[in-house]
């Protein structure tokens, strides 16, 4: 059974009980300065979101899919824990480390287009603290339930303070009918505490579908009437920057036409990973960096 420890601001997943509060941490921790402009700062301060069409050519949005698929070829589910399928079938959802096992990713990590925009919302150095492709294929690609990352990070990983954010880099086009990433604006300014007690080895389960650390219907209804639910359409090559804790999800994809993205999550150096403040052992780490790479991290003209 887990105690709720008053002592931690973001304790979460108590039997039987939930609860809407306000977030204790700044949202921008920097002093603005940085590749955003003050309007997309302010944007992304107000909604925990913010899109950047077409941030990458159609060029590197080619050489960036095929690196994708050529991730997707080489992953053998029955044998890389870092390789997730769907709940259902044999078809790839995610791959999980692409930073650590694919150079076209590794350059992405460093690109200063991306990790600029981390520096400056969290206001210091920034690494990887979680890098994946999602793959939703035409007709088979499967929704991702509303759930806030941070409160997996906090709970099951440990990430003390809610100063990370999320990139994910359009390797299709997304539109209304391929399952797009569905944000609550100005939900990141609230905490969710979930409800339930976390199962052993929950990250089994939570990547294909997740049942634990997701909002209760009451509570998601609340967010959604407070901040209403956009999507982030865009081209291919579109960057969404948001908010480890904006409440997201997706709807599955029976259009034709696939969508696949790249997440590079990135967290301040002064936010390190503590013991996850669930209580039980840490996720492995393909999902949650213990150890930065300090190149990963390197400085880079902005
Ligand atoms: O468990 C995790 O860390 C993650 N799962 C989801 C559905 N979103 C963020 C992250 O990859
Ligand atoms: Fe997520």
């Amino acid at each position: 059974m887990v105690e709720a420890n008053a002592s931690d601001p973001y304790w979460s997943r108590k039997p039987g009980t939930w609860e809407i509060t306000d977030r204790q941490d700044p949202v921008c921790w920097g002093d603005g300065a940085g590749p955003l402009s003050k309007a997309q700062w302010e944007f992304f301060e107000r909604n925990g979101y913010v899109i950047w069409p077409s941030l990458f050519s159609s060029g590197e949005v080619r050489d960036l899919l095929a690196a994708a698929h050529e991730s997707a070829s080489r992953a053998d589910p029955k044998r890389n824990e870092d390789v997730i399928t769907e709940p259902d079938s044999q078809v790839i959802r995610s791959v999980f480390r692409v930073h650590r096992t694919n150079a076209a990713f590794s350059r992405l990590a460093a690109d200063a287009r991306l990790a600029g925009v981390a520096r400056q919302i969290l206001g210091s150095e920034v690494y990887i603290h979680q890098s994946r492709i999602n793959f939703k294929p035409g007709f088979d690609g499967r929704e991702f339930y509303w759930h806030s990352d941070f409160e997996t990070w906090h709970i099951e990983d440990g990430m003390p303070r809610m100063r990370a954010l999320s990139a994910s880099i359009l390797l299709t086009e997304n539109t209304a009918f391929n399952g797009p990433l569905m944000l609550v604006p100005g939900s990141h300014k609230r905490y969710v505490r979930c409800m339930g007690e976390t199962p052993d080895e929950h990250y089994k389960q939570s990547l294909k579908a997740q049942a634990y650390g997701v909002p209760g219907r009451e509570a998601m209804t609340r967010l959604a009437e407070e901040g209403g639910i956009v999507q982030a359409a865009g081209p291919a090559g579109s960057v969404v920057f948001f908010d480890c804790n904006i409440m997201h999800g997706s709807n599955g994809n029976i259009s034709p036409l696939p969508r696949h993205s790249v997440f590079l999550v990135f967290n301040s150096v002064e936010n390190r990973l503590a013991i996850p403040y669930g209580g039980k052992p840490p996720r492995p780490d393909f999902l949650a960096e213990r150890d930065p790479d300090p190149v990963s991290s390197a400085r880079l003209p902005l």
